[in-house]
């Protein structure tokens, strides 16, 4: 019996389309932390208002098409609030570990046209909700967890269902799509930790074909 791997699965189904990978990020982390710090000193995170208030997160993107919310409603926008500039390109890195990670739960040759960050200082959460305004739901969404940890809810279909509880790390990836595409998930308000290389935030980026 392989102890290791017993304890360090490789992939977790989650539902139908969806798995975890473990730690699927932690062999490119260096690169993937020296972009992401880059960008996040060019493009800081903003906390965005949405018509259910103002979010605890704290939001940048990178892509052809970045998240962008105002009182009014939310929307993909190829444009930055403010500067009315595009987004930057998405790093090789990051494009590259999100083909990957989908490779690896089943869907093939995805390029996603965006990268959402949002940043997680402790007591931040993300309600539960649902994924719905890209324009294919063929495609998956792949998820990646960096700094301290955080439990996400991955729910099913109906908003009532009770969510699983998964506890993400540092380096862990989600994907999901296929039957699990559209449904509802959130983060518990994230508990008070300092990470060696974060500090004491969680980031997550979701990789997505948006149009
Ligand atoms: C988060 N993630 O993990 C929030 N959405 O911080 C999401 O809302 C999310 O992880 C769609 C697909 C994957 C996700
Ligand atoms: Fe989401």
């Amino acid at each position: 019996m392989d102890l290791f791997s017993e304890q360090h699965p490789e992939l977790v189904p989650l539902a139908e389309g969806a798995c975890w990978l473990p730690g699927f990020a932690l062999p490119v982390m260096e690169a993937l932390w020296r972009n992401l710090q880059q960008h996040l000193s060019e493009y800081p995170p903003q906390q965005m208002m949405t018509p259910m208030g103002l979010m605890s997160v704290r939001t940048s993107s990178m892509g052809d098409w970045g998240w962008v919310g105002n009182g009014h409603g939310y929307a993909y926008s190829a444009m930055q609030p403010g500067t009315g500039l595009p987004w930057p390109r998405i790093p090789p890195v990051i494009l590259q570990l999100a083909a990957q990670a989908a490779h690896k739960a089943g869907y093939h040759a995805f390029v996603p046209d965006s990268c959402l960050i949002n940043v997680y200082a402790p007591g931040s959460k993300m309600g539960l909700h649902q994924d719905k305004d890209e324009m294919d739901f063929s495609q998956p969404i792949v998820s990646l967890s960096l700094g301290i940890p955080a439990t996400f809810l991955f729910g099913e279909s109906k908003r009532t269902d009770k969510p699983v509880k998964i506890p993400l790390q540092h380096g862990d990836v989600v994907v999901w799509g296929g039957a699990s595409r559209r449904f509802y998930h959130g983060v518990a308000p994230v508990k008070a930790d300092t990470h060696p290389l974060l500090g004491p935030r969680r980031i997550n980026l979701t990789l997505r074909k948006a149009k």
